[in-house]
């Protein structure tokens, strides 16, 4: 059977390719189960259109038999389209990924969607090859023993089977298939501190999934509520292959909360060093809270070769981010770690929400002040997104007004507010969001340490462009990178 696995072209603001490692995984489940036949086609690094890859397999009678398609909220009508041309081309469909956990229905409308796979994948795709290698079609009875699938039975009528459970033993689950991606098209991970080096071999690893915490902006439709970590032997035997083999530049952590237990933390850092590969450089995205750290964590990450951590400090205000955004976490915490990390010789990035429910001019204010005053590296400045089984989600449809409905509109990195309740305007947290970004990068500290880099000049139309989207209110130019 020829499988290709699809990311869709992304119209999101991004500065930055990465790759998917959700495919990654997909990809080493068929590998290791005998499906030999894979290719992944991820629209952020690809020269081609689904269409023309689709079209190419079939000028060369090699037609892909299954195309899988992974979408986020935001990618879901690109990812409806991918749908589209594959079926045009006798492919059976399968939809995965956080907006078919969310919203599998919705999909399953859709008659160029032939499957939706729910929640975790690894297991279910290969369910599925078993049934249609035997040349089933996708309405055979056999698939109502699948958990996690959702299908049509031979009546047309749509099924949603029961949900699949969490895998407890991630150190089982075979390692994402990183020789498959075109990995020299993709960029360093963080283009907007270091400079963009658009050949970059930066590979994401993620040693544990889920996260117990509530935060209610947080979608976690995949990974969930509770917290599973891969043994750290395993995270080790990961690292190793991509320092070694697959001679990573740079390595990701993107865990929804790596650091949840400090002494596992604390014991991946030794391990690290012990092997020795602490000689490539690794950053942790977002996934590191702020209430799980002392200093002994951030200087023994230092010696693991870590070089920036990125925390969640989502608001200045109490009430707001104890009872609007439930962080869990305390303004002292956040001044620690802040403190810590760059006591111990780390970069740092923080990342703050405007226009929560509640929210006033002077409670932004208040998260404009505490951005200032922690001064971290890189300041990452969010408008408020309401995804789909939040309960911030659930609040603005009790009490506010969604300004669409269109899932292409919820990328946290818009420039537009995406509801409104009570008084809060959207005017109001657009112009927050606009002063936030002009008040902490238009100082003078600031803008000399921009002028100083070699990729300000380099990349000079991306940055002007990135500049007038975020300083001045332009519209970014769709799929800018
Ligand atoms: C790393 C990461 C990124 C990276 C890379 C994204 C990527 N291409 O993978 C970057 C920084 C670029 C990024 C960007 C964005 N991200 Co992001 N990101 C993550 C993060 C932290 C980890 C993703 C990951 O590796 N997961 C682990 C793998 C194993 O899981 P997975 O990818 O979901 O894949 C599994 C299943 O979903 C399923 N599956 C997936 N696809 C398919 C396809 C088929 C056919 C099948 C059968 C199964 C299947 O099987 C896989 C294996 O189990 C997640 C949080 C999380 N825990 O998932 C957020 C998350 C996915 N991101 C999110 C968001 C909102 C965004 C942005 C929209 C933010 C923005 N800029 O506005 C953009 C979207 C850009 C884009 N083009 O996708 C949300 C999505 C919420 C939603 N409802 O869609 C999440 C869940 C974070 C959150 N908690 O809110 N992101
Ligand atoms: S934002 Fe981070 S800490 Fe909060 S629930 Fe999501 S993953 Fe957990």
């Amino acid at each position: 059977m020829r499988i290709l696995l699809v990311s869709p072209e992304s119209k999101v603001w991004n500065s930055r390719a990465h790759l998917h490692n959700g495919l990654g995984y997909l990809a080493g489940s068929l590998l290791a189960n005998g499906y030999a036949d894979v290719t992944l086609h991820d629209g952020a690094v690809e020269e081609v259109s689904v269409a023309q890859a689709l079209d190419r397999a079939l000028a060369e009678k090699r037609p892909y038999d299954i195309v899988g398609v992974s979408a986020p909220t935001v990618l879901i009508t690109q990812a409806w389209e991918a749908a589209r041309e594959a079926k045009a081309r006798g492919a059976v469909t399968i939809l995965g990924g956080p907006h078919l956990t969310l919203q599998p229905d919705e999909s399953m409308q859709k008659p160029e969607v032939d499957l939706v796979v729910r929640g975790e994948g690894e297991d279910t795709i290969i369910e599925i090859l078993h049934i249609l290698e035997d040349g089933q079609s996708v309405n055979d009875a056999r698939l109502r023993h699948i958990l996690g699938l959702s299908w049509r039975d031979a009546a047309g009528k749509v099924i949603h089977n029961l949900d699949r459970p969490l895998r407890p033993d991630l150190d089982n689950i075979p390692l994402p298939a990183y020789q498959l991606f075109k990995i020299e098209r993709y960029t360093n991970l963080n283009p907007l501190t270091d400079g963009l080096d658009p050949h970059a071999r930066a590979y994401t690893v993620v040693t544990s999934r889920g996260c117990p915490y509530k935060c209610t902006y947080c979608s976690k439709p995949i990974t969930g509520d509770t917290w599973r970590a891969r043994s750290v032997e395993n995270v080790v035997k990961e690292w190793r292959m991509l320092v070694h083999e697959f001679r990573a530049t740079e390595i990701g952590l993107t865990d929804d909360i790596w650091n949840l237990d400090l002494k596992r933390a604390k014991a991946l850092c030794r391990a690290l060093i012990d092997a020795k590969l602490n000689t490539v450089p690794w950053v942790t995205i977002h996934g590191m809270k702020v209430n799980h750290t002392d200093l002994e964590l951030f200087q023994l990450m230092k010696a693991a070769g870590c070089k920036r951590v990125g925390f969640g400090v989502e608001s200045g205000d109490e009430h707001i981010l104890k009872r609007v955004v439930k962080k869990s976490q305390t303004f002292d915490q956040v001044r620690a770690a802040f403190k810590h990390a760059r006591r111990a010789g780390l970069q740092t990035m923080g990342f703050f929400i405007y226009g929560m429910p509640g929210e006033t001019e002077a409670t932004m204010e208040k998260t404009t002040q505490l951005a200032l005053e922690l001064d971290p590296d890189l300041a990452n400045f969010m408008i408020a997104a309401p995804y789909p089984g939040t309960e911030l989600w659930k609040l603005v449809e009790k009490e506010g007004i969604l300004f669409s409905h269109n899932w292409d509109d919820y990328a946290i990195h818009s420039d537009k507010a995406h509801f409104q309740v009570g008084d809060l305007t959207a005017e109001l947290v657009e112009r927050k969001w606009h002063e936030a970004y002009r008040r902490f990068y238009f100082r003078p500290s600031r803008l000399a340490r921009r002028l100083m880099m070699r990729d300000t000049w380099r990349n000079l139309p991306q940055r002007a462009r990135d500049a007038a989207r975020f300083f001045l209110g332009a519209k970014a130019s769709a799929g800018a990178r």
